[in-house]
Parts: C-alpha cells; structure tokens; sequence
C-alpha cells in the first residue's frame, strides 16, 4: 500500500536519474580503487534498517512552549500512516516502536494488519511510568518503579506488563524502560536501597517477558530528576542487566550521557560484554538536546558504527543490536527530520563499511597511530551520498527525500484532514 504515489516518487526521481547513474558509477571507480566493491556495500545497506519512534512524528516541545506544525497526528493510525512516509520514501525505517499509554488503541490486530499492509512491523515497545495518567492510583511524582510505597511500584511493574502484552499482540519482541526516577536535592533518596527496588520491580517485568522477548534498559544521567537517577550511566545499566539476567540488556540513547563521554567506549565494553541492547539515535550538544541524528556531531555517531561494524565484521557472539531514532523536533517537520535523520544513521554505517579493517588491525597492533587515525577519517570522509541514494532508488524510494516529500504535498493534506493541534506553554519556568 502506498500513501505516496508510485507516481509521485517516479516523477521526482526522473530527472535526476542520469546524473544519478554517473555519480554512483564514478564512486565505485573511487571505491574499487581501494578494493572496496560497492554493489557489497550497497547490499548491506539496504538491508540496515532504523525503528522510528511514534512519538517522534508529532512535534516536540520543551517545558517552555510546544508550537506544533500543520497537520499533527491525532492517533496511533495516523502515526502509523506518517511513519509510513517516512519508509516509503526512505525504504530504510520499517519498524515502528510504540509508546504506552501514548499510543493506546483498543484494537491491535487491526493496528498491526495496518502497520503489514505498509510493509511494516513492531520494533520494540517502550513502557510510561514517567508521567502520571488520568485517573492513575498512585502519583509517580517520587518514582514508580523504585517509589518507596510498594502500590506504587506495583502498579508501575503492572503498566509494564500491560506494555508486554499489548507488545505481544502487535508482533513486538522486547520492552524498553526508561523510568525518570531519581531524586532532586541531595539527601531525598537512599542511593542503595532505591536501586533495590528497581531490581526487584524489574525482575516482575523480566520474569513476564515471553522466551523470545529481550527487556532494554534505558540509562540517563539526569532529567527529569537532576541530582541523581536511579538507572544513571551503563554502568548502573549494566549492573541492572546481569541482575535480571540474560534477556535483559543496556540501550544506549546518545543523549543520555555528560557532554564529552567517550559514548563509542561504551558501546565497545557493552558489545565484549554481551549487553549491548542497542540504541536511540539523536544528537546533541548540551545534555538530551533530541536533535537529529548526526546534525552536531557526525563524526561521532561514525564512531559508534565504527565499533558496530567492528563487531559485526569480527562475529561477535550474541551481537544484534536494536537501531532506533529517539528525537524530539521542535522547529522541523517531523517527517522531513525523520527521512534525514534515517539517512544519516545509513550514511554513518555505510562509511564504517568502508574501513580497511585489515588495515586497522595491522596499524593498531604495530602501534602505527597516525595511520590509524587516518584509516577512520578515510571511511569518514568519504562522500556515499550517490550509495546511498541508489540503494533507496533501487528498493522504489526517492532520490531526493526532501524535493520528492515536499512535491507529494503530504503535510498539506493531512492539514486539511486533522484539525490544528493546541500549541502553547510548558510549565511555569
Ligand atoms: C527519555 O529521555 C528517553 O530518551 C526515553 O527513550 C523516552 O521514553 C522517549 O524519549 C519518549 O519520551
Ligand atoms: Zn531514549
Ligand atoms: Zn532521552
Ligand atoms: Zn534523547
């Protein structure tokens, strides 16, 4: 099923087809040159893909203001229908990973049949205990999984179960949690004994998980609570993960870490580990800024893939990671961010490709530094862009994402189709 048309998207990329074919057949003159086949790469690009976040086709806000754009999703279905945009065009993004009770729907086999027709599935589930819900028991204004009352913590452990089954029905197999607990003033919170009662919370959650089922642990060092949360780094991740056991694993989401973390580390000591979850990919400068993916610093989402494909390439056991986009778009088109921001992900894997790994042992082991160095800013600095692009022509997406989405006039429909959503201020600052 397509919501743009095949016709659309051939009459975008028509013109561009020529210079296309000369762009792609002149880097792979440069690539054979370094012995790299570019077709092999191609292939294994186009078999990458990216799970888009739901909540990430609305426009986000900040606690000062939201100013939505035309044409917001009012549900699930039309999130499902704007992630479908996004797919289409990119053919990198088939996987949808849903947020409860956000995206609530009293029937999920019609929601997954919808998100099949599309060609889509269900990526992993993400659990709300973050937030309270109308008519919610129990406050989680001092926590939920790790509150010191133990209704609360029962009722949190119970959302998440909930999340499981809903997950189940759509044909999902892993839970992510990400809980905001923490504490704001020093002194508020029992260090210990909190992190207690995240692991006995959490093993509840693990011991329903279905046999196929992996639970991701989402660590963040601050926000909403900004002295000290429970589940901080990789390594309280880390921690949590073997305590619960082998189904559960550390998701490492790029903003979640103090500026100027080696984050690429990370994810190596958490792949030799056997932990690494996966990720939720974004970009930042300050703190969990939720911009897109690579827009402030490429270099160092390349060095993440640069570790991936590392792995990958040595047959790390155990290694699948899970790739997710996890941004908040506060002054783009959500849908124009995403498509930009799936690329940017493939860009990144596509020059870790490129790296002569041969090479890079060689020089590693003989202490050859600089040529090191230059081995990753070889694969870094290599323009894939016409790759790219034929990799998505091929699989019957646009040339040019932005031009062929924009020509569609996609959001000017759904404007004229879903009434303009509230915007307006966050909370008093
Ligand atoms: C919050 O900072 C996290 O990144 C979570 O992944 C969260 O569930 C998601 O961003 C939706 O708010
Ligand atoms: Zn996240
Ligand atoms: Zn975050
Ligand atoms: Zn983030």
């Amino acid at each position: 099923m397509s919501i743009i048309s095949v016709d659309t998207i051939a009459a975008s990329n028509a013109p561009l087809l020529e210079q296309q074919k000369s762009d792609y057949a002149h880097l792979g003159g440069q690539l054979a040159r370094r012995g790299v086949d570019i077709d092999a790469i191609k292939a294994k690009v186009k078999q990458f893909a990216v799970a888009l976040p739901s909540w990430g086709v609305g426009t986000g806000g900040t606690r000062f203001a939201r100013f939505p754009g035309r044409g917001e999703p009012r549900h699930v279905f039309d999130k499902l229908q704007d992630c479908g945009v996004v797919h289409q065009l990119t053919r990198a993004t088939p996987g949808i990973s849903l947020h409860l009770p956000w995206d609530h729907c009293t029937d999920y086999s019609e929601l997954r049949g919808k998100a099949e027709a599309q060609g889509m599935y269900f990526d992993a589930m993400n659990s709300n205990t973050f937030s309270d819900q109308k008519d919610q028991a129990h406050s989680y204004k001092f926590g939920s999984l790790t509150h010191t009352d133990a209704s609360t913590r029962a009722q949190a452990v119970e959302h998440n179960i909930a999340v499981i089954e809903a997950g189940r029905q759509l044909g999902s197999n892993a839970l992510t949690v990400w809980i905001g607990d923490g504490s704001n003033f020093p002194g508020q919170q029992h260090f210990r004994r909190a992190f207690d009662r995240y692991i006995d919370s959490a093993s509840q959650i693990y011991k329903a998980l279905p046999d196929d089922w992996r639970m991701f642990l989402e660590h963040k060092i601050c926000e909403p609570a900004f002295y000290s949360t429970v589940i901080q780094d990789w390594g309280s991740s880390y921690l949590a993960a073997n305590a619960l056991g082998p189904k559960a694993q550390c998701l490492v989401d790029l903003g979640h870490h103090a500026p100027n973390v080696n984050i690429e580390l990370i994810v190596a000591r958490l792949i030799a580990a056997g932990k690494l979850a996966g990720f939720h990919f974004n970009d930042s400068k300050y703190g969990d800024d939720d911009l897109d993916a690579g827009s402030v610093a490429p270099y160092r989402l390349f060095l993440v893939f640069n570790e991936l494909v590392a792995a990958a390439h040595e047959g790390v056991t155990g290694f699948n990671p899970a790739y997710m986009l996890d941004q908040s778009h506060n002054v783009t088109d959500p849908i124009e961010s995403l498509m930009s921001s799936a690329a940017q992900v493939q860009r990144s894997y596509a020059q870790a490709l490129l790296v002569d790994r041969v090479a890079l042992d060689a020089a590693q082991d003989g202490n050859d530094v600089l040529v090191a160095a230059q081995l990753l800013k070889k694969g870094f600095e290599t323009d894939v862009t016409p790759l790219l692009q034929q990799a998505r022509l091929e699989e019957g997406g646009a040339i040019d994402l932005l031009g062929c989405y924009r020509a569609s006039g996609y959001r000017a429909k759904v404007a004229a189709e879903r009434p303009a959503s509230q915007g307006g201020g966050g909370g008093i600052v």
